[in-house]
């Protein structure tokens, strides 16, 4: 407990060795995958985020946490991925165009992973154009997009729109995520469904892909 609290503090003064070291030592000291993410990766970088919104901390800081912070996903994620395991289902995953934040999908990706999905992360940045070829090319069941800005949340709704245009809406089902999302804007712009964290994301994909195929 007291490493992962040092793990804390250390993603949020953006010490990316010290993040790595200690990621390390929690792994071995016991700390389930989930503990470390859910009780210090996660709340660093919302502390980080809330000294950013005080201005308390600027871009360069935030930058240098969110290095911290990849580092011990690094280190973290093969833990929480479970090798050799039949894909459940196929999903592509990326952040909307003009949105250079990835640390949250790449955690969305990462649990999609260790729950058996068969994940194409697309990266950030991401052309609506891009999230329709990555159902013609691969197929998949469901497409993940991620939006950190209000101003580029709004490009979600292009990824549903090129969807009908070419007629692939119905084959695949379309989530959304990111701290701006809402539910209310889920719904308003057509996806099927909003998570505001990475477990609820898995549950959701699992839901939809069962085939349910209700709005959640
Ligand atoms: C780190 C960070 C950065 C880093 C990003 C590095 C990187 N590689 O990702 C850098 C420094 C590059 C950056 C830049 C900017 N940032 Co910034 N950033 C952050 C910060 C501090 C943390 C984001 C983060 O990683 N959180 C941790 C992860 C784990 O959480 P998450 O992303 O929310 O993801 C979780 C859920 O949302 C959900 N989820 C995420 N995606 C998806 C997808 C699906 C499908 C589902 C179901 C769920 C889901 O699950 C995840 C896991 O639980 C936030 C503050 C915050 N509290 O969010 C500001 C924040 C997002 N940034 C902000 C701003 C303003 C900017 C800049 C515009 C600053 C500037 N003036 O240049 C630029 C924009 C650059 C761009 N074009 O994208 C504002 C946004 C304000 C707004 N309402 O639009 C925030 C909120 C800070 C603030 N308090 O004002 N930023």
């Amino acid at each position: 407990m007291a490493d992962l609290s040092k793990l804390y503090d250390a993603v949020v003064a953006g010490r990316i060795e010290a993040a790595g070291t200690l990621t390390r030592r929690a792994l071995s000291g016991g700390s389930a995958p989930g503990t470390i993410l859910n009780e210090s990766l996660v709340p660093a970088m919302a502390e980080v985020g809330a000294r950013f919104g005080r201005n308390e901390y600027y871009i360069p800081d935030m930058l240098i946490s969110a290095e911290a912070m990849k580092t011990a996903m690094g280190i973290l994620q093969p833990a929480l991925v479970t090798a050799g395991v039949e894909p459940v289902g196929s999903v592509a995953i990326g952040t909307i165009k003009g949105d250079l934040h990835d640390i949250g999908k790449n955690l969305v990706a990462a649990m999609l992973e260790g729950n058996g999905f068969q994940v194409f992360n697309l990266g950030m940045n991401v052309a609506p154009e891009q999230f329709a070829a990555a159902v013609k090319e691969h197929e998949v069941d469901l497409i993940a997009i991620s939006a950190l800005l209000t101003t580029t949340m709004i490009n979600m709704k292009e990824v549903i729109d090129i969807l009908d245009r070419e007629g692939l809406r119905e084959q695949v089902k379309v989530i959304i995520g990111g701290a701006p999302v809402t539910p209310d804007y889920a719904e308003k712009i057509g996806a099927d469904g909003f998570s505001d964290n990475a477990n609820g994301a898995v549950n959701l994909t699992k839901q939809l892909i069962s085939g349910s195929g209700e709005r959640l």
